[in-house]
């Protein structure tokens, strides 16, 4: 199978410098050699790690709030090109951050390959600690890395094609087909966001629950989630008074049903989603995520779909390492984690994966 790969050393959606260096450690980590060796891909485009300097002004002010907004609009559009290119021939594209602002460029990228190919509105899940759904405006940081989901939803909007402005409608994604997996912290200005629109989020309580029969004596409408500004989705259903089991499995289950089958899948996932334990060096690591198993298994089950269109693996920051390098190196090997699924032989007529087109 091909595989275009785009690796950005760009970090200008934030303040830390270091994610930059992530494409490169996570090469010399074996990344794209187990993608290669072991998993088989062929690659295209893994030669280069692209840094765009040519595309970051000497100059470039606050815009509506915005930090370096020139830079990470040039950015972005010209990584929009790149991985639109690697989808238009029929690749899947893992694309290697940088920090999360570059989801502008990938996800532009896929919505408008996949409109083009298949003719379909493609799905996003988000899985992070945040929601990086703030519009200029709500945003109390500035930063654009948590902003990308406003812009590629058009809930942002912005003429002037320095900031944003060259994202056309066939670049942008339906809110109804974004679900987040794993958030864990998020503004007041995003949770209003994340409530008016209705959009479809797990977040970590939601993974950490399991659903015992005790609960069936307590009305469902007196458990709203701490964390989501809507009664959590599992709670509100009609059954959930059965007991089942909840946690990872059950919330990508529902995850992919709320998407709906056969509809193009692009994962973009942050490291930031999983534990600090697993992934201290990241610029905002915030306590109770998912664990790296957890994190592997959305990884492995979207994939399973076989209709995975692109993976972007964003905020590894190999700089900030939380105790010692060993923090550094922990998070690029857990940039670099895959498992094999057992029992799984690669041309199962089951495997939806092999079915793949
Ligand atoms: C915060 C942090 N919500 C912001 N966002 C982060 O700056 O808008 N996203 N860290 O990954
Ligand atoms: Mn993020
Ligand atoms: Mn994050
Ligand atoms: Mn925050």
């Amino acid at each position: 199978e091909d595989l275009g790969v785009v690796a950005v050393g760009f970090s200008g959606g934030q303040c830390k410098p270091g994610v930059d260096a992530a494409p490169s450690a996570l090469i010399e980590s074996g990344l794209l050699k187990q993608l290669r060796d072991e998993l088989n891909y062929k690659l295209h485009g893994d030669e280069t790690v692209h840094a765009y300097t040519d595309l970051v002004p000497k100059e470039d002010p606050p815009f509506r709030n915005m930090k370096n907004p020139k830079a990470v609009s040039g950015v972005t559009q010209r990584l929009s090109e790149q991985v639109y290119t690697h989808a238009q021939e029929g690749r899947m594209v893992l694309t290697l951050g940088g920090d999360h602002s570059i989801a502008i460029g990938t996800i532009a990228g896929t919505a408008k390959a996949v409109r083009e190919r298949l003719g379909r509105e493609m799905a996003v899940i988000w899985v992070d600690a945040h929601a990086d759904i703030n519009t200029p405006e709500t945003s109390d940081s500035g930063n654009i890395h948590g902003m990308p989901v406003s812009f590629l939803t058009g809930l942002a909007k912005e003429d002037k094609s320095e900031y944003f402005g060259w994202l056309k409608e066939d670049n942008l994604i339906n809110l109804r087909k974004l679900v987040y997996i794993g958030l864990r912290d998020v503004d007041p200005g995003e949770k209003k966001i994340l409530r008016d629109n209705g959009i479809k989020a797990f977040s970590m309580f939601d993974i950490d629950r399991y659903v015992s029969p005790i609960i069936t004596v307590i009305p469902q409408s007196s458990y709203p989630s701490p964390v989501l500004p809507y009664p959590s989705p599992v709670m509100s259903g009609v059954d959930a008074c059965i007991p089942r089991r909840h946690g990872i499995g059950r919330v990508v289950e529902m995850a992919l049903a709320h998407i709906g089958t056969d509809t193009p899948i692009h994962l973009s996932f942050d490291v930031d989603a999983l534990d600090p334990m697993w992934a201290p060096s990241t610029g905002t690591p915030v306590r109770g995520g998912l664990t790296l198993r957890e994190g592997d298994y959305i990884c492995e089950s979207v994939h399973e779909t076989g209709s995975l269109v692109a993976i972007d693996l964003v905020e590894v920051n190999p700089s900030l390492a939380a105790e010692s390098d060993l923090g550094a190196h922990e998070t690029v090997r857990a940039g670099c984690s895959h498992s094999e699924t057992p029992g799984r032989k690669a041309n199962n007529d089951d495997d939806p994966v092999s079915n793949n087109d």
